[in-house]
């Protein structure tokens, strides 16, 4: 049976985004969550190494330890992928309940492309509080086709540390013409927001906002005390062009496929993809 109703494929459709609560459980999130701690540890251990910090803040929480970490240092990040690298993001890519929501919303050949990102939302932080875009709005002319987004918080999120908000129906507006602002976001040239309604979306850690590539969303800004951390996974049908991707180091793996079964990238396979790409693994 499948994992979606054909009533919540069909407001994908209409809607452009999808929300799908409690797909997974702490113990599916644990391995992400610790793949990021790993992160935060080897980025204190080097701060500290290089003099830049005092306090390596091991007993902080998840919530707390980079916001400690960075306090004092002017680090700004959109998010991190290579430095989150491993079998857990892997395994996280391909568990079984978000593949089998994404063949429902990809069809059943599917490639995990690589453009994953853990946000690292500090409280305050502009740089991680995303205006109004269409992700192919980033991604400039290659992207004729459909692009899955899964957008996984890790806690709990509402409009107070940074939630999302949407403009359902804005996938079907066309890519829309960009400029970037001072922080580097990709943002529309024109006032998109008198164009639709805005629907925003708390969600509980273990729900899915599913987004097409065209549909226009934002994250507002994160005014609590502790990091809002998250997840963005892509996945897009066997045979899209990948190239630019690639160039990027960005390279994903065929994560699914029913008519050539052989082909499915293993985590050794995805390692050997992204060396292939000159990244260092
Ligand atoms: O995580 C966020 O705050 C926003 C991420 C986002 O908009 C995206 O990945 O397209």
């Amino acid at each position: 049976m499948s994992l979606l109703s054909s009533q919540q494929r069909q407001r994908y459709e209409e809607d452009g985004y999808l929300i799908i609560p409690n797909l997974l459980n702490d113990r599916d999130l644990a391995p992400v969550r610790r793949a990021i701690m790993r992160h935060v540890d080897q980025e204190a251990k080097r701060l500290s190494s290089e003099g830049e910090i005092k306090d390596l803040h091991e007993r902080l929480p998840f919530t707390r330890r980079l916001k400690e970490v960075y306090r004092s240092l002017n680090k700004r990040t959109i998010g991190w992928n290579q430095e989150v690298f491993s079998e857990e993001i892997y395994d996280f890519g391909v568990h079984r309940a978000i593949l089998d929501v994404s063949e429902v919303l990809v069809g059943p050949e599917i490639q995990f492309n690589g453009d994953y990102w853990v946000r690292t939302k500090l409280p305050g932080e502009t740089v991680t509080t995303f205006p109004w875009h269409q992700d192919s709005g980033y991604y400039g002319d290659p992207t004729e086709f459909h692009i899955l987004s899964l957008w996984i918080p890790l806690m709990d999120v509402d409009e107070h540390n940074g939630c999302m908000q949407v403009l359902p129906g804005s996938h079907r507006w066309g890519l829309r013409p960009v400029d970037s602002d001072d922080e580097g976001h990709h943002i529309p040239t024109e006032d998109i927001e008198s164009r639709g309604e805005i629907v925003t979306l708390p969600m509980k850690a273990g729900d899915i906002f599913a987004c097409h590539n065209l549909t226009f969303h934002r994250s507002l800004m994160n005014q609590s005390d502790d990091i809002r951390w998250s997840i963005d996974l892509r996945y897009i049908e066997i045979g899209r062009p990948l190239e630019w991707l690639f160039k990027a180091g960005l390279n994903g793996f065929i994560a699914r496929s029913h008519e050539h079964p052989e082909t499915v990238d293993s985590w050794v396979d995805w390692q050997a993809k992204r060396r292939a790409a000159g990244v260092k693994v």
